[in-house]
């Protein structure tokens, strides 16, 4: 009898990792593994990038993180990595599970998230229903899906009225901008309220570079990230943020 062979999707699909999530797309795998998955909890699924693309989803602290991975014939790439196997890929995590990402953030791969889970049946017994008339009809019952989309990184940004620049912690979760004096405060200094804001736009009006702003009707933050490349990210997932809010998203 031939052993099972682990090559290329139909390998993924349908044999090991329990961790492989194959139709979960990104949104959802945030909102489960912030839901329900801790520090270090990671996943592997389908990336919608391509026929040979997946993703590494991984849990840091506050947010979610997702990582490239291609496929070619049955040989696997991961950043700088290229495995001949899926089985070598895997084996890769169990003995190194450290990642460190563009941002600097070194993310542990602790706890992998699997597909099946026992779920208990445990249900509320209804007492009422349908004591109140909305006026809702069926349309109006559409699910609307919470915004997601998580980021987090150190960048600086400058006081209001005494200009000077401070090396903050930020991290973007639903439509809260939170910055804290470092990573390991639990508390932070401020959360902005994306509704409230108003644009995210590149800034070159101060002595630094990779600096971009958000305008609120009260106050523009002046913010700069070290590279170019997460300048340009914060913008783009910030941008993307204030046109889910416009939506009502
Ligand atoms: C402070 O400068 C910090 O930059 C504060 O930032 C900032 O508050 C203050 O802004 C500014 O005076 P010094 O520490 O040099 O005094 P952080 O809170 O990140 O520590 P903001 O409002 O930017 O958070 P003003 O506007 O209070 O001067």
């Amino acid at each position: 009898m031939r052993g099972r062979r682990w090559l290329g999707e139909d390998a993924l699909k349908r044999g090991p990792p329990c961790w492989y999530h194959h139709d979960l797309t990104r949104h959802a795998t945030e909102a489960l593994l912030l839901t329900n998955g801790k520090d270090g909890s990671y996943l592997l699924r389908k990336s919608n990038e391509g026929p040979h693309s997946y993703a590494l989803s991984v849990r840091a602290k506050d947010s979610v993180k997702h990582f490239h991975v291609t496929r070619s014939g049955s040989a696997y790439t991961f950043g700088f990595n290229e495995f001949s196997s899926l089985k070598d890929f895997v084996g890769h995590f169990a003995n190194q599970p450290l990642i460190g990402s563009e941002t600097g953030t070194l993310i542990v791969l602790k706890n992998p998230y699997p597909r099946e889970v026992e779920e208990p049946s445990i249900y509320e017994s209804v007492r009422v229903h349908t004591a109140m008339q909305t006026g809702r009809t069926e349309d109006d019952l559409i699910p609307s899906a919470p915004s997601l989309g998580t980021k987090e990184g150190y960048l600086i940004k400058q006081g209001a009225i005494v200009k000077s620049w401070k090396t903050r912690w930020f991290t973007l979760n639903r439509n809260e901008l939170k910055y804290y004096k470092d990573k390991m405060f639990t508390e932070p200094i401020r959360t902005l309220d994306l509704t409230e804001c108003t644009a995210v736009q590149f800034d070159y009006s101060q002595d630094k570079t990779n600096c971009f702003c958000l305008v609120f009707p009260e106050r523009t933050f002046y913010l700069c990230a070290k590279t170019s490349v997460e300048t340009d990210e914060w913008i783009k997932i910030l941008r993307w943020k204030l046109s889910q809010i416009k939506k009502g998203i």
